[in-house]
């Protein structure tokens, strides 16, 4: 983390020195520390903030207005406002051709080196479209044709959610971000959809709870009951017969009557016309995801308590 003094701040915002002090002295919004000579320091955080106030008093916003908002509050939309957007990116076809020769008969080391590298030098956003979503379905497509043994496809399963799971893992708790639970319904085992929704909602502020494949909604329920969830995204992978499709359409708007449900993969598209008229939001694609929660981040509540 950087340390500024007031002079490169004011440098970085286009503030003067005299408004970052009075600011400091009237309204509390940002309060440096001081170093051993007692300079002010501002941490890279307090500049982004300096900037996002520039911008909102420049929308109209008053400075009283915004530090009765409060600083909580200011940080949760300045991050809201900052959510990288989602790119879409093309798989890595020729990485994965390579990784998939390795499966048959199964050279471990060499398929490890190669995955691990490809993924160290790429940002990880980027390795989950190229790499990690594609390789899922290149072995879960050779088994269905038989040509993988499910023994194979286990395995290659389980380093992609190892995978997407030590990213998760590490990226930093936001207890106050908006809580977001992601499963997939009963009869839904096709997880990696949701795995991959998970890391994308965690790395940008929410408070996420993964609760896995095979969820049934009843149970769903009780836990929302205990978490007051702000948003629930399902996860559909299988398209479902009608009669299927009729019971998880009249579960999921129980589930709407209470909570904010979004539901999103391809199963989930084929039910589009289902959803006409219902509270239950249809994400189509990762941009719809992004928008959603962008949205989220930024009406996010619990950062004023
Ligand atoms: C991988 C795979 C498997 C793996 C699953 C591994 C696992 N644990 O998840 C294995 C090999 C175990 C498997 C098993 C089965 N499978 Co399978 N499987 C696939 C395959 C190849 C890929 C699905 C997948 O994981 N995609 C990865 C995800 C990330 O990509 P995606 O689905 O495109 O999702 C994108 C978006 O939709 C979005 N998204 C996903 N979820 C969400 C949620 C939200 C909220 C949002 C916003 C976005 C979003 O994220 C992705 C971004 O790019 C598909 C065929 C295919 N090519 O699609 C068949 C497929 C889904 N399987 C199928 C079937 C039938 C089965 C089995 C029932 C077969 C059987 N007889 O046992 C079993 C059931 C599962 C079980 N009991 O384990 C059928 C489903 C048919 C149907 N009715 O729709 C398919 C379509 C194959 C086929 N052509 O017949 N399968």
């Amino acid at each position: 983390m950087n340390k500024h003094r007031i002079h490169r701040v004011a440098k970085l915002t286009g503030l003067s020195k005299d408004v970052i002090r009075v600011w400091e002295r009237r309204y509390s919004l940002v309060k440096p520390l001081r170093s051993a000579n007692r300079y002010r320091e501002y941490t890279d955080e307090d500049v982004s903030l300096f900037r996002f106030l520039k911008e909102e008093l420049d929308r109209g916003q008053t400075i009283g207005g915004l530090a009765i908002e409060g600083r909580d509050s200011l940080l949760q939309r300045m991050r809201a406002n900052s959510i990288p957007k989602l790119l879409e990116f093309a798989p890595h076809s020729s990485l994965l051709d390579g990784l998939i020769s390795r499966l048959d008969p199964l050279d471990k080391s060499r398929f490890e080196q190669q995955l691990n590298a490809a993924i160290a030098v790429i940002p990880f956003e980027e390795a989950v479209q190229r790499i990690l979503l594609p390789l899922q379905r290149r072995v879960g497509e050779l088994w269905h044709e038989g040509r993988v043994n499910i023994a194979i496809e286990h395995y290659v399963t389980k380093i992609i959610q190892q995978k997407l799971f030590s990213v998760i893992n590490q990226l930093p708790a936001n207890e106050f971000g908006p809580r977001v639970l992601i499963a997939c319904p009963e009869g839904e085992y096709h997880e990696i959809g949701a795995q991959a929704v998970t890391y994308l909602a965690a790395a940008r502020g929410c408070h996420v709870y993964y609760l896995g494949p095979n969820l049934p909604l009843a149970d769903l329920e009780v836990l929302c009951e205990r978490v007051h969830p702000d948003l629930i995204l399902l996860s559909l992978t299988e398209t479902k017969s009608e009669e299927a499709a009729l019971h998880l359409l009249h579960n999921l708007r129980t589930l709407s009557q209470r909570w904010p449900v979004a539901v999103g993969g391809k199963g989930a598209c084929t039910l589009g016309p289902l959803l006409e008229n219902t509270a239950i939001d249809l994400l189509d694609d990762l941009g719809t995801l992004h928008n959603r929660l962008a949205n989220l981040l930024s009406t996010n509540q619990r950062a004023f308590h």
